[in-house]
């Protein structure tokens, strides 16, 4: 029998997760437990690189879980693991610090923003974040990595990290392929469409954790753009707000560009606006009512964290070892 695929992928806990954490990465994680064999962790060393509050990141990081397993990741069929439980991701990472340079480190857009955005803690984490990152993904031998268009970048540095490791060593690492969704792999702030939805934008990104009023009134101040002819029609250039609705539309009710505008053919924003929050809001209410319901279960999220751990742990290890050897660390 041929061995199943691997599918590895992470997200920070660094807040809650909104609509563009789930449209790009986690819904197309979910449903592949039979066909690949699925690794998704909290990536919680990855958050240090920025301030957190202590409490707050430890609240996140199991909200996280819990959504994953809302999303329909199931803890019997996935492996779902909290990143700092597994020791071997820090370990790596400092072997692949030595085999990361400097300059692909600075040529990250990535570090670039977040430099910008956090200018007086530029720390030596923020810097190498790749290097854990790559460490995360080859621990696991994956096939595959599907993750959002602005992690693209460093998917690609990890398999450039990993071709350099097996030209010197020998075959060691599988070299990962990033899985990026066609519809939803970048959606754009609702009230800047020029920025990616992210969590510093508060007004413009939907949690999957609100509350449905709260996910209708940003829909409904969405920006959509100053043209007259005020019509739903797809094109990013001039349109960029209406474009953004659009995939978001798309992704959550699986229809087409075209699909869409003949539905909306003669009706302005005024009746599109609320639809495309309508879809969402019924697209998460299962979800964030599972979400809810499971987090109030401590015990149960526990047993799966330290069940996950446990199982990642196994595999993580095997790669650590042959590593080390290979590079010529004395076995214990
Ligand atoms: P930050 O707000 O700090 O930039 P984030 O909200 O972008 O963080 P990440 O942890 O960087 O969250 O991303 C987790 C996953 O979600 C990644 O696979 C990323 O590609 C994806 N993702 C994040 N934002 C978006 C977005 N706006 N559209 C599509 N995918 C996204
Ligand atoms: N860098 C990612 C989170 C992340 C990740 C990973 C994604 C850390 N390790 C391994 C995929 C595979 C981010 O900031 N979104």
């Amino acid at each position: 029998m041929d061995e199943k695929k691997v599918m590895l992928s992470g997200i920070q806990p660094s807040g809650e997760l909104h609509l563009g954490n789930y449209l790009g990465a986690i819904k197309n994680w979910g449903a592949r437990a039979e066909e690949f064999d699925c690794y998704y962790f909290m990536a919680d060393l990855h958050t240090l690189t920025v301030r957190q509050v202590p409490a707050e990141l430890r609240r996140h990081t199991l909200e996280q879980l819990a959504i994953y397993i809302a999303c329909g990741l199931d803890p019997e069929k996935n492996t779902l693991f909290i990143q700092s439980h597994v020791p071997q991701h820090a370990e790596l990472g400092w072997v692949l610090n030595c085999y990361t340079m400097f300059g692909e480190l600075s040529r990250m857009t990535q570090f670039k923003d977040k430099s910008a955005k956090h200018a007086e803690n530029i720390n030596g984490g923020l810097f190498t974040y790749p290097s854990l990152m790559a460490a995360d993904i080859l621990l696991y031998q994956p096939d595959f990595v599907p993750v959002g268009e602005d992690q693209k970048q460093h998917v690609e540095l990890t398999r450039d990290v990993a071709q350099r490791f097996n030209n010197l060593y020998g075959e060691t690492f599988k070299i990962p392929e990033p899985y990026i969704p066609k519809t939803g792999a970048r959606i754009m702030s609702l009230n800047a469409p020029d920025s990616k939805m992210s969590k510093s934008i508060p007004e413009g990104c939907v949690f999957l954790m609100d509350k449905p009023e709260d996910i209708q009134r940003k829909f409904k101040r969405a920006i959509t753009d100053s043209d007259t002819e005020h019509c739903v029609r797809y094109d990013p250039q001039t349109k960029p707000g209406v474009a953004n609705l659009m995939s978001i539309y798309a992704a959550c009710t699986g229809r087409s560009f075209a699909e869409i505008e003949t539905e909306f053919d003669g009706q302005g924003y005024g009746a599109f606006k609320p639809a495309v929050g309508d879809a969402v809001i019924e697209m998460l209410r299962p979800i964030r009512e599972e979400a809810q319901r499971i987090l109030a279960d401590k015990a149960y999220l526990e047993q799966v964290y330290r069940d996950g751990a446990q199982r990642a742990g196994y595999v993580a290890n095997k790669t650590l070892r042959k590593v080390y050897k290979k590079v010529g660390l004395v076995a214990r």
